[in-house]
């Protein structure tokens, strides 16, 4: 027989055990877990009002108030206990993830173009907007492209103009970007306009050469053109580059794959503007009418211009490098002053 003051007894056990283990509780997912164990269904509250039968009707209420106390309680210390591990877990977190604003922050270093794509992308983009398309060769090239369809005939001393880099096969690593010129007439029809960038090899070096060095070839095909196209089209190249007072010199010069051909140079100048020097940046002439042989074209109906210009020469000249050599070390002092 169940007596009352036992099913009190049980309720307030349940009321101090409860209130006690909530407190001991640290983390919100066990306290929900205790909270079922004597708030839920199945709980120890719960299980206490299941023997309720055994009372007589005026016992029943005081019971069920008890019970109804009792569970409050528990639900009051259930939601105290959460309130105070949400805000230590939140106090824990700021405290964790703490961030020292006055430290320095962390910056992305900006990259930079190497001086020499910056000024080829510099070139290209003035001939791009002249409506010359851009094409590319390889840099190992056989004997035909680079010398023989280019009008340097067998054993011809104009071979030793450019001091060759020739691979066991008998391949050379190209001399210059002049075979691009062939390989685009055999694969485009007249009239064309285009520049071909790349690297390109020769034995040589020194201060203003390296045996790797890059260059621009230019290549234009039409009906009557002429010497003056060439011209102005050098000119304006050279002074949108470099500035419209930029001083250039034409001198006669000789290369089998144009006739009449020229070497380009440009004044280097002091601080008062007086001519000291000169630097040859390029070659050119008129296309030689036994180069269009060579790759079909009637020089009958056609004239053309070509030029070759090297893009170390340009990138020196404008930014005051006085050592072609700097280009290739990568010594970061250098690069970065290109930011
Ligand atoms: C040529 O290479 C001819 N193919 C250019 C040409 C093209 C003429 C089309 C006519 C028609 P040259 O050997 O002069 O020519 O070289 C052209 C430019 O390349 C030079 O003016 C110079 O600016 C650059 N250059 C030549 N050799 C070196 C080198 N070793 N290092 C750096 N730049 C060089």
């Amino acid at each position: 027989m169940i007596e009352i003051s036992d099913i009190r007894t049980q309720l307030e056990t349940a009321r101090q055990k409860g209130i006690l283990e909530f407190e001991q509780t640290d983390s919100p997912q066990t306290l929900y877990e205790k909270r079922t164990k004597y708030l839920g269904k199945k709980g120890e509250v719960k299980a206490v009002l299941r023997g309720l039968g055994a009372l007589s009707p005026e016992e029943r209420p005081q019971i069920g108030q008890l019970a109804n106390e009792v569970a409050d309680a528990l639900e009051a210390a259930y939601q105290n206990r959460l309130a105070q591990l949400k805000s230590s877990e939140s106090e824990l977190r700021l405290t964790k993830d703490e961030v020292d604003i006055t430290l320095p922050g962390t910056w992305t270093r900006r990259g930079a173009y190497h001086p020499l794509m910056r000024t080829q992308y510099e070139i290209e983009e003035l001939f791009y907007s002249m409506g010359y398309d851009i094409a590319e060769g390889p840099e190992i090239e056989s004997d035909y492209y680079n010398f023989e369809a280019l009008n340097f005939p067998p054993d011809h001393p104009a071979r030793d103009m450019q001091d060759t880099f020739f691979t066991k096969s008998g391949h050379v690593l190209r001399t210059h970007t002049s075979p691009v010129q062939i390989h685009y007439m055999e694969t485009h029809k007249p009239p064309l306009r285009m520049i071909a960038p790349g690297r390109v090899y020769r034995c040589d070096s020194d201060i203003t050469h390296s045996p790797m060095f890059t260059q621009i070839e230019g290549l234009v095909v039409d009906k009557n053109i002429t010497f003056c196209d060439l011209k102005g089209t050098l000119e304006f190249l050279i002074h949108k580059f470099f500035s419209p007072d930029t001083i250039t010199r034409f001198r006669p010069s000789y290369f089998p794959f144009t006739e009449p051909s020229a070497e380009v140079d440009i004044a280097v100048t002091d601080s008062s503007g007086h001519v000291t020097g000169w630097l040859e940046v390029l070659g050119c002439g008129m296309v030689n009418p036994a180069v269009f042989e060579a790759v079909g074209y009637d020089p009958e109906r056609f004239t053309g211009f070509a030029f070759g210009l090297g893009i170390e020469r340009f990138a020196m000249l404008k930014y005051g490098i006085r050592d072609i050599r700097l280009f290739y070390e990568n010594d970061i002092r250098m690069l970065k002053q290109f930011r």
